[in-house]
């Protein structure tokens, strides 16, 4: 096991909660995680990176355990120092929170690439896996609803995904490059399989595939390529998913995430919930998905290394 190299796709709180389970059971060198940046914005100066500081604070064992986004521990002096001088408060932006961002901006400003910056900040957190952007260059999502196009966290936080979803568009992404890292990880000699966290297909993992050379590698690998449905009996654990599904005229069941990417996903896990769903569909298997502990996250991790053995042995 100690020479296999694994990747994993991570977006949203979901999908670091198996990151997780993953850097729990693999030892560092063995996982690379790349995340979405389809969330990122630029916010009061601030570069907000939601689904990599999502991973690198779950990662860290310091993530806000309701929310799963932002710190535990947090204080929020600045946010309602700024409330008082009418700045804008619909971001929610904790004190400590704040000092990630601040040392984002310093190493940005000195010229280092994405990737650069978020191995630096990964760490001074003490983290030792690879957590990379999908991409150094940037890439939008941009949500098409009934009220008119939006930029992401203005639909998901300002509106709280209320407005309907018509389309979605990831800007930049016909010109984003593959991160180096996450290329490295692909064709690592001992790479044994790939990992589809638990996100939210239109928002972080579509937006992660829109790097055309990802889609294409996936669509290509030799490997056993596993996901996780954020699907779990017609709900999403969090997030709109299930609404956006229904809004796209897709059947929010975990079944249609096999659909969604029957194109380079070998085997979609689902909860057992969903068993009686997908009896007698070969692409799906019914397991214990849904995380609420850390013994949880390394269940469903080491279900899905095995899983991705016995593919191998196909
Ligand atoms: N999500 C919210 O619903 N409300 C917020 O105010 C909020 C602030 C925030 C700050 C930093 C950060 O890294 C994430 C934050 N999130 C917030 C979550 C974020 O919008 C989502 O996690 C991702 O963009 C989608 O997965």
């Amino acid at each position: 096991m100690s020479d296999k190299h694994y990747l994993a796709l991570s977006g949203g709180v979901g999908g670091a909660k198996l990151a997780h389970g993953l850097a729990q059971v693999l030892a560092p060198e063995q996982l690379t995680i790349a995340v979405n940046v389809g969330d990122d914005f630029e916010h009061l100066g601030l570069p907000i990176w939601p689904d990599l500081d999502t991973v690198l604070y779950t990662l860290a064992g310091i993530a806000n355990p309701d929310q799963g986004w932002g710190r535990a521990d947090e204080s929020w002096q600045v946010l309602d120092e700024l409330k008082q001088l009418a700045g804008p408060s619909w971001f929610l932006l904790g004190d400590k929170d704040i000092a990630l961002h601040l040392a984002r901006r310093h190493l940005l400003d000195q010229g280092l690439d994405a990737s650069t910056v978020a191995q630096s900040l990964a760490k001074r957190l003490g983290i030792h896996q690879r957590v990379l952007p999908v991409s150094n260059d940037p890439l939008r999502t941009l949500v098409e609803t009934d009220e008119g196009w939006l930029e992401f966290q203005r639909y998901f936080v300002g509106r709280r995904a209320e407005p309907t979803l018509q389309s979605l568009q990831f800007k930049g992404a016909q010109q984003a490059q593959l991160a180096p890292g996450v290329r490295e990880a692909l064709t690592h000699p001992g790479l044994a399989g790939v990992i589809l966290c638990p996100s939210n297909p239109y928002l972080s993992i579509m937006p992660m595939l829109a790097v055309a050379e990802l889609k294409e590698r996936l669509q290509t690998l030799t490997v056993p390529v596993v996901a996780v449905s954020p699907i779990v009996a017609g709900m999403a654990l969090k997030g709109p998913a299930a609404k956006i599904m229904a809004e796209l005229g897709v059947e929010p069941k975990a079944n249609t995430i096999a659909e969604l990417y029957h194109d380079f996903v070998d085997l979609t896990l689902v909860d057992n919930a969903d068993a009686e769903l997908v009896a007698g569909d070969r692409r799906c298997l019914a397991t214990a998905t849904v995380m609420k502990t850390v013994d949880d996250r390394k269940a469903l991790a080491r279900q899905c290394l095995a899983e991705i053995e016995r593919l191998q042995q196909c």
